[in-house]
C-alpha cells in the first residue's frame, strides 16, 4: 500500500504484480533471490532491485520528488521526514500488529484478548506521540504532506477502520483531522481507503 501509494503520490507509471499472502509466490528461489525476506514489496526498475517499503518510498523521491515538499531538500526538514518515517517502523508496527492480527487476521474463538488489549493500549500510546506534531502544524513533519505521511497514514486508515468490540481510541482530535486530510488525497483513496480492512 505504501509503495502503490507513494508512486501515485509522484505520477510514476508502474506495473503491479500481487504476490505474497494468497497469492503465494514469495517462496521461490527467484523471489528470494531479489528480495530475501520473503515478503512484499519488492521494487525493480531495470536492474535494479529494491526492498523494504521506507526505503523504497524514500528511493522514489530521491529520484522523482527531490526538493518538493514530499522530500523536502533542507537537511534538517528531510531528517524529520526521515525519522518519523523510521519510528513507524521501529515504533509503531510491532504493537499496531498485534491489533490487526490479533483482531482482523484471527477468528473470534482464537484470539487473545488479553494480548490483543496490551497492544491497543501500546498502539495509542504511540498515536498519541504524533498527537502534538499534528496539532501544531497539520502534517507530521510539518505543514505540507511529506513522505513520513505515507508509513503512518496506511496504518491510520485500519486504526480508524477496525471495529471490534473491545477496540477503543483516545480522542485524539489532531490524528483525526490530520486522517481526514489524508481521505481528501485521491492517491490515498484509491490505494488505501479503498481496499478492504482484511
Ligand atoms: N519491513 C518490511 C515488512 C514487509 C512485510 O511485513 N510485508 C508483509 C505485508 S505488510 C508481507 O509480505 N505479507 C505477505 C506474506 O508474508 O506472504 C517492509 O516495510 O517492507
Amino acid at each position: 500500500m505504501k509503495v502503490l501509494w507513494g508512486l501515485t503520490e509522484m505520477d510514476l507509471p508502474f506495473q503491479r504484480i500481487d504476490v505474497g499472502g494468497a497469492f503465494g509466490g514469495t517462496d521461490t528461489p527467484e523471489y528470494r533471490a531479489m528480495n530475501p525476506t520473503g515478503l512484499v514489496p519488492t521494487l525493480q526498475e531495470g536492474d535494479f532491485t529494491l526492498w523494504e517499503s521506507n526505503a523504497i518510498l524514500r528511493y522514489l523521491a530521491q529520484g522523482h520528488a527531490a526538493g518538493a515538499a514530499l522530500w523536502p531538500a533542507d537537511r534538517h526538514v528531510r531528517a524529520t521526514v526521515d525519522h518519523w518515517m523510521d519510528a513507524q517502523q521501529t515504533l509503531l508496527n510491532r504493537p499496531m500488529g498485534g491489533v490487526f492480527w490479533g483482531l482482523v487476521r484471527t477468528p473470534p474463538d482464537k484470539r487473545d484478548l488479553g494480548a490483543v488489549a496490551t497492544s491497543i493500549e501500546e498502539t495509542a500510546r504511540i498515536w498519541g506521540m504524533i498527537e502534538p506534531a499534528l496539532n501544531r502544524h497539520g502534517y507530521i513533519a510539518g505543514a505540507d504532506f511529506s513522505l513520513c505521511d505515507i508509513p503512518w497514514g496506511v496504518h491510520v486508515h485500519r486504526w480508524f477502520g477496525m471495529n471490534y468490540l473491545g477496540l477503543t481510541r483516545p480522542e485524539l482530535p489532531g490524528l483525526r483531522a490530520w486522517y481526514d486530510r489524508l481521505c481528501e488525497r485521491p492517491a490515498f483513496q484509491q490505494h488505501v481507503v479503498g481496499c478492504p480492512i482484511a
